[in-house]
């Protein structure tokens, strides 16, 4: 986990494999986020509506956060991490805010993402723990638990779409399941594994891969890398996003479970 972003880009349960896929190209710059692990998406999600200069995905992934604790937990050990609003934030963002990432590496993975407004005004902010899970072979995945869930279709012109049944990745994927706060789990037969994501506020999913023209235009990607990887993504997206009075605290948090088979 680095301060840079309060990026995860590793997780390995014991007796187990690498969760977590991670870009060979990625590259450990200020400023740039680094391609793979965790990305922390905030304040907006994608492109900033009203600020088309303004960074993709916000400006916590590339900002240096500072360590909070360090603690054992359980089984397993509690890092956090956290960073507030300051002028280079204001300058993109006119909000007072503090941000924590609590991460806790276990048999299972615990991500909690907590948003306070420190302001005097309330805010509204988007959220994404923009994860990008290791496959075996993403053609042979079956992402289970949106079956008849409501999307936005990003690379079909934000139509609005109703899911069928298990996701299979046949070609460029990149969707906002909308209203859904339930787990979802995805079954790799090349890994032998399935992981399971389960959240707690949070009402949209993103599901992403690149495919292969995408994966093309990523200077920070290997052109054949889109196989190795899927993001699913616990977040507040789109209509879904949270509204925070002053004093107010809010708090997502994922759940990542894997099961060998
Ligand atoms: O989460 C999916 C998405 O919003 C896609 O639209 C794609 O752009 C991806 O994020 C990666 O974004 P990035 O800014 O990291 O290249």
């Amino acid at each position: 986990m680095y301060l840079h972003g309060a990026h995860v880009t590793s997780w390995k349960p014991a007796g187990g494999e690498e969760a977590l896929f991670l870009s060979s190209k990625s590259r450990r710059e200020n400023g740039r986020a680094i391609r793979g692990g965790i990305p922390i998406c905030f304040p907006w999600f994608g492109d900033k509506a009203d600020d088309p200069k303004a960074p993709a995905h916000g400006f916590a992934r590339t900002k240096a956060w500072q360590l909070e604790s360090i603690a054992q937990a359980g089984d397993g050990v509690t890092v956090s991490m956290f960073t507030e609003s300051d002028e280079d934030t204001k300058r993109w963002w006119p909000h007072e805010f503090r941000i924590v990432h609590r991460v806790t590496f276990a048999p299972e993975l615990r991500l909690e993402l907590e948003v306070t407004n420190i302001g005097k005004s309330s805010l509204r902010f988007e959220e994404a723990l923009h994860s990008y899970h290791r496959v075996g072979d993403v053609l042979k995945t079956r992402l289970a638990g949106l079956d008849s869930i409501q999307y936005i279709d990003k690379t079909d012109a934000n139509r609005k779409k109703t899911q069928q049944g298990d996701i299979a990745i046949v070609s460029e994927t990149d969707r906002v399941y909308l209203n859904t706060s339930g787990a979802v789990e995805l079954e790799d037969p090349v890994l032998r594994r399935r992981t399971r994501v389960a959240k707690e506020n949070s009402r949209t999913t993103v599901v992403w891969n690149p495919w292969v023209q995408k994966s093309h235009t990523l200077s920070d990607f290997a052109d054949d890398e889109w196989m190795q990887m899927l993001c699913i993504e616990t977040s507040n997206v789109s209509d879904f996003a949270v509204d925070l009075a002053p004093g107010q605290r809010h708090e997502m948090k994922a759940l990542v479970r894997i099961a060998n088979f």
